[in-house]
């Protein structure tokens, strides 16, 4: 059994958003498409309350994209987005969800920032997915969506440690820096991921 795992289509990592992906709207029309190619389809969503610590603007003097010591994490500073209710929030209109069994939350802690769709950075909470998931027989995951270098990337590796078969769809995301995304591809093929192209997939 296979799920394709739909990360943070939300309208802020859209371009226009509060931090807009660059071409990240370019992957939804395939990303509708490869939708039915897989029996089981989930979405990830983006959730913060307002002010959550991952905002620059939480922390007077630091900048956008700055560090600062989150716990044990180094957290890079965001410009506010996904904040819950508001419209940027919102997953994007143009995504296909009629096939989308479940959404799953994360970033939800008003303290501790989460990439993966399945711990948060602090490995302190799970969103229940890697359960849920096994709960229905999955074993092969493969994910898309935003940023490939970010929550994709992460969702990737916990994916991977969570013992499924883990395959990363490339032309199905979008990262936020081109390197950044060169280095999370190296690390999650060295951990045994693997990366493919939608064609082989929509050609099954
Ligand atoms: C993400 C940065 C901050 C992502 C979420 O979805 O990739 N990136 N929050
Ligand atoms: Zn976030």
């Amino acid at each position: 059994m296979k799920v394709l795992i739909l990360t943070d289509i939300q309208y802020d990592f859209l371009p226009g958003g509060a931090l807009a992906v660059p071409e990240g709207d370019s992957i939804i029309p395939k990303i509708n498409k490869l939708q039915k190619y897989f029996p089981m389809v989930v979405a990830t969503q983006d959730w913060h309350p307002a002010h959550h610590l991952s905002f620059a603007s939480a922390h007077p003097g630091k900048k956008v994209f700055d560090t600062t010591q989150l716990g044990d994490t180094e957290q890079i500073l965001w410009p506010d987005h996904c904040v819950q209710g508001t419209k940027g929030a919102e997953l994007s209109q143009e995504l296909s969800l009629n096939r989308v069994a479940a959404i799953f939350r994360k970033g939800m802690h008003p303290e501790i920032d989460s990439y993966s769709t399945f711990h948060d950075n602090e490995y302190k909470n799970s969103t229940g997915l890697s359960d849920f998931l096994k709960g229905k027989g999955v074993k092969e995951v493969y994910i898309v969506g935003l940023a490939g270098d970010f929550c994709v990337g992460f969702s990737a590796l916990d994916a991977i440690k969570e013992g499924f078969s883990t395959f990363v769809i490339e032309d199905g995301t979008k990262p936020i820096d081109k390197e950044g995304f060169e280095q999370m591809k190296a690390k999650i093929m060295k951990q045994g991921g693997k990366f493919i192209q939608s064609s082989s997939i929509l050609s099954e």
